[in-house]
């Protein structure tokens, strides 16, 4: 079965999903195996690879060391076309909805078709929706775009909904790697109530209390990284999906 279909099959059964992000750039591939050995025993159900500036070939190396390791599914999340390797299992294929560069609207889409041609790559058309969260980040600098005001939800809404209405089969709300702040609760809930496609939220997400919240406002899949390479020891903080008091939705 698909990774897509699988994460719709998940959320129609009420299931939360988790993936770990790994960035070539700040992972040492020498602590792959132990690693990815704490993912495996994790409540993580994927593995994303990628990050806004990576060297060339690094990521093609690192997935095939972690898919040694590993039978989660490996999803490339990739900050460039250089990232794109047959070696993963599938792509998100990511427009950058909040911002205005064609090169990540059209442009770097493009160009990896030639890359795309000779793999297998399952490709998921992603809107990437890219958030203030109180200081410049890496999305930011390297796509030279600007991110969407946190207080104007309305307008990160129709943002999410316009992808929707595009084609696009996953809404991806990033406040951007290492975020000071996670994103508010009104904003994963709105976004949510919007859209019949499934919903990513990522950025900043340091403690189990702001997992559970991204879960409980609508989050499907929460991606987390700076909290994993910063300490191992997240791991145990996060070894029941939800924490007591959190009723699924139709169960309170
Ligand atoms: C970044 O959303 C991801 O693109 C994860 O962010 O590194 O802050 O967990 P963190």
């Amino acid at each position: 079965m698909s990774i897509y279909k699988n994460i719709q099959n998940s959320i129609s059964k009420g299931e939360k999903l988790l993936a770990v992000l790994i960035d070539p750039d700040k992972f040492s591939v020498k602590n792959t195996q132990p690693f990815i050995e704490k993912v495996n025993k994790s409540i993580a159900t994927h593995i994303f690879v990628g990050g806004s500036i990576v060297n060339e070939d690094s990521t093609e190396y690192l997935v095939t060391e972690i898919k040694k390791h590993t039978n989660l599914p490996l999803v490339l999340f990739p900050g460039d076309v250089t990232q794109i390797t047959g070696k993963a299992d599938a792509l998100l294929f990511l427009s950058l909805l909040s911002g205005r560069n064609p090169a990540y609207l059209i442009g770097k889409h493009v160009e990896a078709v030639s890359k795309l041609r000779n793999t297998n790559l399952e490709v998921i058309p992603t809107g990437y929706i890219l958030i203030e969260s109180g200081k410049e980040t890496a999305v930011q600098q390297v796509t030279e775009t600007k991110p969407m005001s946190r207080n104007n939800i309305q307008v990160i809404v129709d943002t999410a909904i316009a992808g929707q209405l595009l084609g696009l089969k996953l809404i991806y709300l990033e406040a951007g790697s290492g975020a000071n702040e996670a994103l508010s609760q009104s904003i994963i809930e709105e976004v949510k109530q919007a859209l019949d496609i499934p919903l990513i939220v990522g950025g900043g997400v340091k403690s189990k209390i702001q997992l559970d919240n991204a879960y409980k406002s609508g989050a499907d899949l929460v991606v987390i990284g700076t909290a994993f390479e910063d300490n191992e020891l997240f791991f145990d903080e996060i070894k029941s999906p939800l924490s007591s008091g959190y009723f699924p939705e139709g169960e309170k």
